[in-house]
């Protein structure tokens, strides 16, 4: 008899589970990325909360002192199956690097939300475990970290990104004329994740070596913040998310007996500035914020439908309209990660085209949290049926459920189990 898609899924997360932390696929990615276990842990906290807490708490355990949450915590013996590795960080080196093997890139900061998520799946036995408390004043150091250090010089209630790795949406559009302006490194640079995926699939190698280049000045840099910044974008994703740990960290506060309120505030700030730095009126979406021109990337992507999570949204219903409409679900049957209109639109290659599971699941959650069911109901069968049809991919052809890049990928088993459960 064919196993259910849960049982499917399940046997993935198996795989991909080392005993402390969940890879997201073997091969392409054989270490533990940060916003991945984030989503990774949501799913799990349906099958096995234990198992939930332990995978936050791996990476947890790789904060650095300065409370950053690193992008990779690398395990030493996959050195050389993934690029950049632990040899090119040496983040051992760095007196503010945590006591774990990391890269000094950071990622989305959906942590307290996946959190509070994994604490309310098992409210005894995280309480009994500390991981409430512990988690909570963790995640604290980590949004500090991004207040202070990685703050907008535009608008003080936003955060940058620094480096493509860091928006999670490697190679987006919204980074083209960023990256425009950025020179290519001249390191020669291994590329075995092109054992495992379709070179049309992943980046190329002129992206390749920009991303280098700015990883490596920003290593030369010893991974500090300050001095000048040749590449820093306030992503709508990366903040809407900031947002929505915010109010996580809120909800954690007062189940500890603490005062959320500052947290709520915090929240309710980044969503205000959301609207008044990153709102594009002409394309009717969120964007990213060049802060090196200070201009606004004229660019429809999936980052800009993101802010929908966050209650009481300004613009809420002009963005389900593009949403529904001609960039996004009016031509495709998911949502696409970049206007599938647009002429750079590419339906197999990476952030650029394809519909990634953890986006649609962020936004079949906005969707039911604003009560439009008719939108989220059409995202529904991409994860109680398609991932498991074709293999719970790493993303899939918006327009058929086509699979992409590498197969029994975790966080799509993770988020499907989730929806189904
Ligand atoms: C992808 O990014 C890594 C670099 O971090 C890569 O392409 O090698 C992205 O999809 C990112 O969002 C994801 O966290 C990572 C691991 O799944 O892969």
């Amino acid at each position: 008899m064919a196993s259910s898609p849960v049982d499917a899924a399940r046997a993935i997360l198996e795989t991909n589970w080392t005993g402390g932390h969940t890879v997201p696929a073997t091969g392409l990615y054989p270490h533990q990325w940060s916003w991945d276990s984030a989503f990774i842990a949501i799913g799990l906290r349906r099958l096995d909360p234990v198992r939930a807490r332990t995978e936050l708490g791996s990476l947890f355990a790789a904060q650095w002192s300065d409370g950053r949450l690193p992008q990779i915590v690398y395990d030493p013996s996959r050195d050389d199956d993934y690029a950049p590795g632990d040899a090119f960080w040496r983040s051992r080196e760095l007196p503010e690097a945590g006591p774990l093997p990391s890269s000094g890139l950071i990622q989305p900061p959906n942590h307290a939300w996946a959190a509070w998520l994994v604490h309310e799946a098992d409210p005894v036995g995280s309480e009994a475990s500390g991981f409430l408390a512990s988690a909570y004043s963790l995640l604290v150091r980590w949004h500090d970290y991004l207040a202070e250090r990685r703050r907008s010089r535009r608008d003080r209630r936003l955060v940058v990104i620094r480096h493509p790795w860091e928006a999670g949406t490697d190679n987006s559009p919204l980074w083209d004329a960023a990256l425009a302006r950025i020179p290519a490194s001249s390191t020669s640079i291994p590329r075995p994740d092109l054992d495992h995926a379709g070179l049309g699939e992943r980046p190329g190698a002129r992206e390749y070596a920009k991303y280098y280049w700015l990883a490596e000045r920003y290593r030369a840099g010893g991974c500090r913040d300050g001095g000048d910044r040749p590449f820093a974008l306030a992503c709508p994703q990366f903040n809407a998310l900031l947002a929505v740990s915010e109010l996580a960290l809120a909800r954690m506060a007062e189940e500890l007996g603490r005062d959320g309120s500052e947290h709520r505030r915090r929240g309710r700030e980044i969503a205000e500035a959301l609207d008044e730095t990153l709102w594009h009126e002409e394309l009717g979406i969120f964007t990213a914020r060049d802060e090196v021109d200070d201009e606004l990337v004229p660019r429809r992507t999936v980052n800009g439908l993101i802010p929908l999570l966050l209650p009481g949204i300004s613009h809420a219903e002009r963005l389900t309209d593009t949403l529904a409409g001609p960039a996004f679900l009016g031509s495709c049957r998911f949502v696409p990660s970049s206007d599938a209109s647009a002429p750079e639109f590419d339906p197999a290659l990476y952030w650029r085209g394809p519909a990634w599971f953890n986006t649609n699941w962020m936004l079949l959650r906005a969707l039911w949290g604003a009560g439009c069911e008719d939108l989220a109901e059409r995202l529904v069968p991409l994860f109680t049926e398609v991932a498991a049809e074709v293999g719970f991919p790493e993303y899939v052809d918006p327009r058929d459920g086509t699979p992409r890049g590498t197969r029994s990928f975790s966080w799509t088993a993770a988020l499907a189990v989730d929806v189904i459960m």
